[in-house]
């Protein structure tokens, strides 16, 4: 009996840690082209940040944004998805992980075009850019900006 006890106990702690892992390293799927240098960059940024990537290249990556119903406006040169949320272009991992801990009712984040200093975009130079909430409507407000 007490063995029992002592069996289900470990069952539910190895249950317990899984839940653990799995919300401490969401699953992003990332849809990039095959030639995309600055994308690798952001991948390798999101592992590094504790995200399970996987990479997909396809032929077209504006076609996952265009389902996730991204506004074209806010177009850059990859679209994930995590959690039923799209990410669109360089978004910094701690924004993501923002997002995944407030659930808002909304598409998911974008950063238009590929700015200077965005990870996966560092070099010489470092602009200013935003992060940008797409809401439900397709509607956006800025949810960060970085200097
Ligand atoms: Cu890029």
């Amino acid at each position: 009996m007490k063995r029992r006890i002592f069996l289900q106990a470990i069952v539910a702690s190895t249950i317990g840690l899984s839940v653990v892992a799995s919300a401490a390293n969401p699953v992003i799927e990332v849809y990039k082209s095959a030639s995309c240098g600055c994308c690798e960059g952001w991948v390798k940024h999101l592992r590094e940040a504790g995200f399970t990537v996987n990479a997909h290249d396809v032929a077209n990556p504006s076609d996952y944004r265009e389902k996730a119903g991204l506004p074209n406006e806010l177009g850059s040169c990859h679209t994930a998805m995590v959690q039923n949320y799209a990410i669109e272009g360089h978004v910094p991992a701690a924004e993501i992980k923002r997002l995944l801990a407030e659930k808002p009712k909304a598409k998911g984040l974008a950063v238009p075009s590929m700015p200077m200093g965005s990870p996966g975009m560092e070099g010489a130079r470092k602009d200013a850019y935003d992060v940008f909430l797409v809401r439900a409507d397709g509607r956006y407000t800025v949810y960060k900006h970085y200097n």
